[in-house]
């Protein structure tokens, strides 16, 4: 896949507000914030869209759930709630192809998705 401006993010070659980290997981605030909060987790190895995904990411793809997952509860915002979304392709509303997993909360979400 061609490199992104989050495949730089990672390699610390654009700034961002990263807020956790591990070997294979970064997280750091959405530039264009949907929410008061909204995160961006993405995997660190480069995939460019979950219709990329192969049985060898399943682990990979639970590791980004789980992370935005225990990110909310640390910050203490799971009881109350949020959302994830994994935007794919096009009509997905897809803009970066490099996979990631929006995490918003702060406020009461919409559905259906607009
Ligand atoms: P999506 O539409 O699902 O591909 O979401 C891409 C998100 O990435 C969008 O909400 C805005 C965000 N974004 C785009 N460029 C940057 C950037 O350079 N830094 C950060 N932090 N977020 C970005």
């Amino acid at each position: 896949m061609t490199d992104t401006i989050f495949s730089k993010i990672v390699r610390r070659e654009i700034p961002a507000d990263i807020v956790y980290e591990d070997d294979e997981v970064l997280a750091f605030r959405d530039l264009n914030p949907q929410a008061p909060v909204h995160l961006l987790f993405i995997p660190k190895r480069p995939l460019a869209t979950l219709d990329d995904a192969a049985a060898g990411d399943a682990e990979l793809l639970g590791k980004l759930l789980l992370a935005a997952a225990a990110y909310a509860k640390r910050e203490g915002f799971a009881g109350q709630g949020y959302r994830t979304v994994i935007n794919c392709n096009e009509d997905g509303g897809q803009t970066v192809y490099h996979l990631h997993v929006h995490l918003l909360a702060g406020r009461r979400m919409h559905w259906p998705p607009g």
